[in-house]
C-alpha cells in the first residue's frame, strides 16, 4: 500500500471514530438527560405519593377523632337514657305506691264508717253498745232493744270483748239475749244457735231452778241468759226484771 493510500485510510478512520464518538457522546448524553428526566418524574411521582400518604393519614385521623367524639356521645346518650329510664322507674314506683296507699287508705275508712253511736251508747269495736238503766224482763228487754234497731246482747267469742263487757256490767245482773225457752236449746235473739262454753257460766249453771216459784204452772223453770254478778252467766226466770244490754 501507498504511503498516501494509508494516510487517507487514516483519516477516513479517524473521521469515522470521530462520528462514532459523537454520536455515541450525544447518545450518552441523551440517555443522561432521559434519566434525569426518568428521575424527575420518579421524584415527582414519590412526592406525589408521599403528599397524598400524608393527606390520607391526615383525613384518617380526623376521621378516627370524629368517631371518637361519636363514640363518647353515644355512650353519654346510652348514659342518660339508662338515667331517664331509672328515674321514670322510680317515679312509677313512687306513683304505685301512693296509689296502694290511697286504697288502704279508703278501705281503712270504708271499714270505719259506723263509728258513731247514739247517745249513751258505747262504741266498742264498730259495735254499740247500751247498758239500760231501767230493768225490764227478758222478753222487753228483746222487744225494746228491737225498737232501737239493736239486738238484746249477742256475745262473739273474743277475750277482749268479754273482758270489755265485764268491765261494764259487774257487780249488776244484766239480760243478755240467750235464751232456752221455744226449742230447750240455747239460741240467740235473732234465733242463731249457741255454743255452749262452760267456762263463761257460773258454776253449775245453767240448772234451769224451779225453786223460786215465779212461773205458771209448767213453767218454773230458768230459760233467759243473764251476767250475774261476777260477770259469769246463768239462766234465770224470763218473768225477772233486771237491766240489759241491747246491741248495733
Ligand atoms: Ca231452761
Ligand atoms: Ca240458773
Amino acid at each position: 500500500m501507498r504511503q498516501q493510500d494509508m494516510k487517507s485510510l487514516t483519516d477516513s478512520l479517524n473521521s469515522a471514530v470521530s462520528t462514532l464518538t459523537s454520536k455515541l457522546n450525544d447518545t450518552v448524553k441523551t440517555q443522561d438527560q432521559k434519566q434525569t428526566e426518568t428521575e424527575r418524574s420518579l421524584d415527582s411521582l414519590k412526592s406525589s405519593i408521599q403528599s397524598d400518604q400524608q393527606s390520607k393519614q391526615r383525613d384518617f385521623e380526623s376521621l378516627s377523632r370524629s368517631l371518637s367524639v361519636l363514640k363518647s356521645s353515644v355512650s353519654d346518650l346510652t348514659s342518660s337514657v339508662a338515667s331517664l329510664s331509672s328515674k321514670q322507674q322510680i317515679s312509677e314506683e313512687r306513683v304505685m305506691n301512693a296509689l296502694k296507699e290511697l286504697k288502704s287508705n279508703m278501705k281503712y275508712k270504708k271499714a270505719d264508717v259506723p263509728v258513731t253511736c247514739k247517745s249513751a251508747w258505747i262504741l266498742y269495736k264498730s259495735s254499740c253498745f247500751l247498758f239500760s238503766n231501767n230493768k225490764l224482763n227478758w222478753a222487753e228487754a228483746r222487744d225494746y232493744c228491737k225498737a232501737q234497731g239493736a239486738l238484746l246482747l249477742k256475745i262473739e267469742e273474743d277475750e277482749e270483748e268479754w273482758e270489755f263487757l265485764n268491765n261494764h256490767t259487774i257487780p249488776e245482773h244484766y239480760w243478755v239475749g240467750l235464751t232456752d225457752q221455744n226449742t230447750g236449746q240455747w239460741r240467740w235473739a235473732d234465733d242463731t244457735p249457741y255454743t255452749m262454753n262452760k267456762e263463761r257460766w257460773a258454776p253449775g249453771q245453767p240448772d234451769d231452778w224451779e225453786g223460786h216459784g215465779l212461773g205458771e204452772k209448767g213453767e218454773d223453770g230458768e230459760d233467759c241468759g243473764q251476767f250475774i254478778f261476777t260477770g259469769k252467766l246463768n239462766d234465770n226466770h224470763c218473768s225477772s226484771k233486771m237491766r240489759f244490754i241491747c246491741r248495733v
